[in-house]
């Protein structure tokens, strides 16, 4: 009977059948992939539910336009032999006239290996089956690190795998073939698969990249990955105002990034209030002209997330530009060697924040919530997020990043740098990081690509290596744009909303993305469309800042590369 049920279902489906004929929990019950589908793994049946929603609007996000559409959507749970543990997964399933061949796989943020539903929209509307992963940590709410301890000292470390790569695999191998069955693909049919995500989501990413072949393409974005040195890099401003011993008000950096970015808008031929060029501001901004420059605040009454601060003003000080001066220099140990690399200049000031302590009437120096988490919990193993800057010194900062490195090599770094199986395969990359991010160092994604270049392409020369990762594996740095979204310091800069467009473009038919396709999203200048400049090209606005080029400049290129001399082993 199920049998039956079953083939005359696909066959429907296949002859397209309406959403509601196969969004139903017994269809998606049949069509479950077999358990040996990956060893070890059992699919629980009883723990599928299937509902159909018609007309869904979804909203614009930075990484897909608004859209209206009809969906299924299937959630089930699997388990792993010899773990008492329950593994999630919800896909959106587009309705069968809708579907296009197509299966999207979608990460997270912060210490979340997902986005809900805020990232399935953005495959569903081409056409693509576009799933989310628990990762097995108790539902689609609960993120890593409340379950990567046992106890105190006793780490959980199959969360630790399954936040580093293994969900990910899982959910892809078991989403490509619940895509067929759902459908009643034939096997001869090709199934393209994609990834989209930014930040935690872009880390996951490559670590799929750096493994496997399961994905035809992938849009990653400002990848938090070289997790051993994102995560300490954190507490870097903060260990520099405690050495300086002096505590910024907001109000003083903020007047130094208006002041950078006021300066640094020009270099780049057009004044738009975009430092597309932080590399000319690098070379040609001296921080020391804003010291004696006046700035003023109002008072603030806090709120979601922020803390009362009273009014402020002052003149900047000699101490808040060292401050400003160190923090851009980078991580650096005692003896002056460099540990990491730091944002760049026009990122907002957002490690460097100091808290208003109302009993003393005094800013305080505070440590960065996601570095001090990175010690307390994932290497010292205590359940606890906080940490005193007392304890943060240059030379401290180094240790952790030893420490995090041997501990997490394999699973959280994440910069493997020979990506041989994927580019075998016929795999593309299109890998964005916003110019001015203030969470993930921009040169962190510049580092990666050229460490996949040096090691795919040893024997070229630096333009013949460089040509032949852009024919699959393409850098595009975006003028204006904060972490993975535009800025709200910069509000004429573009961000590329339509990436995983281009690239299903690029993987089906063959539309090789010179230039990126970005729109202004907010401001005067809202829907202007720019495009982006692949990387190593920077982007140089001439005739009178109305034709954008992308040019070769090899003194810029240079101030994007770092020797981390701090360390004896090769950083990729
Ligand atoms: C779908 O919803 C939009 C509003 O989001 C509405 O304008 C449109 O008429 C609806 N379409 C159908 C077929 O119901
Ligand atoms: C999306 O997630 C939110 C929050 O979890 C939930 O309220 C909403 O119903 C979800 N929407 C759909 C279509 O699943
Ligand atoms: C960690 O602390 C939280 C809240 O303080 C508590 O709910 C949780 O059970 C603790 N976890 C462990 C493993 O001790
Ligand atoms: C910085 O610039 C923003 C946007 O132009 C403005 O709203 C803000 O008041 C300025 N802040 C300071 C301290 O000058
Ligand atoms: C685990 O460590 C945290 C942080 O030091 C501490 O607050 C908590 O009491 C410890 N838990 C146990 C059971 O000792
Ligand atoms: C990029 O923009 C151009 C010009 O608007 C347009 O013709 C092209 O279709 C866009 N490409 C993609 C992939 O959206
Ligand atoms: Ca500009």
């Amino acid at each position: 009977m199920r049998a039956l049920i079953v083939s005359t279902l696909v066959a429907v489906a296949q002859a397209v059948a309406s959403l509601d004929e196969v969004c139903t929990t017994a269809y998606a019950q049949s069509i479950l992939p077999e358990d040996g589908i990956i060893t070890g793994i059992t699919f629980d049946a009883s723990s599928v539910v299937a509902s159909a929603t018609t007309n869904y609007s979804s909203a614009s996000s930075d990484f897909f336009p608004a859209a209206n559409f009809d969906f299924c959507a299937i959630q089930f749970a699997y388990s792993h032999a010899g773990l008492d543990d329950t593994v999630l997964l919800e896909f959106w399933l587009p309705s069968p006239v809708n579907f296009q061949n197509r299966y999207l796989s979608t990460g997270g943020g912060g210490m979340a290996i997902n986005s809900g539903n805020d990232s399935l929209p953005g495959g569903v509307q081409y056409g693509a089956v576009s799933g989310i992963t628990d990762g097995g940590f108790g539902s689609f709410d609960n993120e890593f690190d409340s379950v990567f301890l046992l106890a105190n000292g006793t780490v959980n470390w199959p969360s630790v795998f399954m936040f580093g790569y293994q969900a990910h695999h899982e959910m892809t191998v078991i989403g490509k073939q619940l895509t067929r069955n759902f459908y009643g693909m034939a096997d001869s049919t090709k199934l393209y698969a994609y990834y989209q995500a930014c930040s935690e989501g872009g880390r996951e990413g490559w670590s799929q990249i750096q493994r496997y072949d399961e994905w035809d393409g992938a849009v990653v974005g400002a990848p938090a990955f070289r997790f051993a040195f994102q995560q300490v890099a954190h507490l870097w401003s903060a260990a520099v105002e405690k050495q300086v011993g002096y505590a910024p008000p907001p109000c003083e950096l903020t007047k130094i990034l208006n002041l950078t970015i006021a300066a640094c808008d020009p270099l780049d031929g057009r004044t738009d209030g975009v430092v597309s060029r932080t590399d000319l501001c690098k070379l040609h901004f001296d921080l020391k002209t804003t010291i004696g420059e006046e700035y003023s605040c109002a008072a603030s009454s806090g709120g979601m997330g922020s803390s009362a601060a009273p009014a402020q003003t002052g003149k900047v000080s000699a101490k808040a530009v060292e401050i400003a001066e160190a923090i851009l220099n980078g991580p650096k140990n005692s003896k002056g060697q460099q540990m990491y690399f730091s944002y760049q200049p026009s990122a907002t000031w957002s490690d460097a924040q100091t808290t208003y302590n109302s009993d003393t009437g005094e800013w305080e120096v505070e440590a960065s919530g996601i570095g001090a988490e990175w010690v307390t919990r994932f290497l010292n193993l205590l359940n606890s997020s906080s940490l005193s800057m007392d304890d943060v010194s240059y030379d401290a900062m180094q240790t952790w990043i030893m420490e995090g490195w041997q501990m997490y090599e394999d699973t959280l770094q994440t910069t493997w740098p020979d990506l041989s199986t994927f580019h075998g395969a016929g795999g593309k990359v299109l890998h964005i990081h916003g110019e001015s991010d203030y969470s993930v160092p921009t040169a962190s994604s510049v580092r990666y690509w050229d460490s996949v270049r040096s090691v795919m392409y040893p024997d070229l020369s630096f333009t013949k290596s460089a040509d032949a990762l852009n024919d699959w594996y393409r850098l595009f740095l975006v003028p204006g744009a904060g972490h993975c979204s535009p800025s709200s310091d910069q509000l004429n800069g573009p961000f590329p909303q339509t990436t995983l467009k281009t690239l299903i473009e690029w993987v089906e038919n063959g539309v090789f993305p010179t230039q990126l396709n970005a729109t202004v999203l907010q401001g005067d200048n809202e829907g202007e469309e720019q495009t982006l400049c692949a990387w190593p090209l920077r982007p140089l606005w001439t005739k009178k800042g109305t034709v954008m080029e992308c040019v070769y400049d090899q003194t810029s290129l240079d101030t994007w590369s770092y020797d981390l001399d701090a360390f004896d082993l090769p950083v990729y």
